[in-house]
């Protein structure tokens, strides 16, 4: 049901942030973590979205990866991440994403802060250079540097610190803005589920689109609940009519 104040809202806005979580390119083909079919469920986190499990068996998890880029690389950016790129028509849009799939930017959104990473980035874990191509993998299954080091992906695993100048312009965005959208995020991982929080302590006027409710739900001014790519059209199109 849609509230008076988020219409307000809409009205009065200037800056507005959308966070987003995998939910938003589920509708891409791209499996969430969480979910049913997640991610996740086939293997856990500790097993292989993290440094020691790289270093322990770094074939299995460049292979886990490689098949992640391949579903990456065939997936197409769905009518959430088009209308979002949209809303810079209206107003001064961030984009502060735990994703790693690049489809944000592939739908044309010109600020983007990758809190995780990005799949399609891979560098060496010996000299730090970033592999511009990925060469054949060596008989062990793995991809190796020039300088003979491993590769790895470009990508924030557990226990590793998100990188601090994202963090930080992603705090700054959000302290400046009239709306955040919260969109397909289940709100587990941290510090990024943290941002929430500290809209909420700026006054944001916060927006959750999910299709279940979420440990950050309560925090919510407006919830839309359901798919990403119905919803932020939908909002989208209302923006038009306000905005004439
Ligand atoms: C760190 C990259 C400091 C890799 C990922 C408290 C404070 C600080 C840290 C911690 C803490 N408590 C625990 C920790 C440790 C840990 C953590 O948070 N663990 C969790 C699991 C409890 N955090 C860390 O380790 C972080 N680093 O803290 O550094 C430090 C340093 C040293 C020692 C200790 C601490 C690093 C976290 C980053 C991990 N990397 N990804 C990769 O991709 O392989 S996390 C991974 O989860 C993805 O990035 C993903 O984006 C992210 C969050 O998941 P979601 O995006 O929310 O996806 P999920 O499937 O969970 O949910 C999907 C949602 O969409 C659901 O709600 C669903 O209902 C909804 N949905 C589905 N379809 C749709 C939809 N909604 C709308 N429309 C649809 N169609
Ligand atoms: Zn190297």
């Amino acid at each position: 049901m849609l509230e008076k104040h988020f219409i307000d809202a809409l009205k009065k806005a200037r800056q507005i942030v959308f966070f987003t979580g995998s939910g938003i390119s589920a509708e891409s083909g791209i499996p969430t973590f969480r979910g049913e079919e997640g991610l996740w469920n086939k293997f856990k986190p500790e097993e292989l979205a993290n440094f020691n499990a790289f270093i322990k068996n770094p074939a299995l998890v460049t292979e886990w990866y490689n098949f992640r880029r391949e579903i990456v690389r065939k997936a197409l950016p769905n009518p959430g991440h088009l209308s979002i790129y949209e809303f810079e028509k209206f107003y001064d849009v961030t984009v502060v994403t735990q994703n790693v799939d690049n489809l944000h930017r592939r739908a044309g959104s010109s600020k983007v802060l990758e809190l995780h990473g990005n799949i399609e980035r891979n560098f060496c874990i010996s000299c730090g250079k970033d592999a511009v191509e990925m060469h054949e993998k060596d008989k062990s299954g793995v991809f190796r540097c020039e300088c003979g080091g491993l590769l790895r992906p470009g990508v924030v695993w557990f226990g590793e610190n998100l990188p601090t100048a994202i963090f930080d312009a992603a705090e700054v965005a959000i302290s400046k803005s009239d709306i955040v959208f919260v969109a397909g995020t289940s709100l587990q991982v941290y510090p990024a589920a943290s941002l929430v929080h500290f809209a909420k302590g700026f006054n944001c006027y916060i927006v959750e689109i999910n299709t279940e409710t979420t440990p950050g739900s309560y925090l919510a001014d407006q919830k839309f609940e359901g798919k990403s790519g119905v919803h932020i059209p939908a909002i989208l199109e209302l923006v038009k009519e306000l905005k004439g």
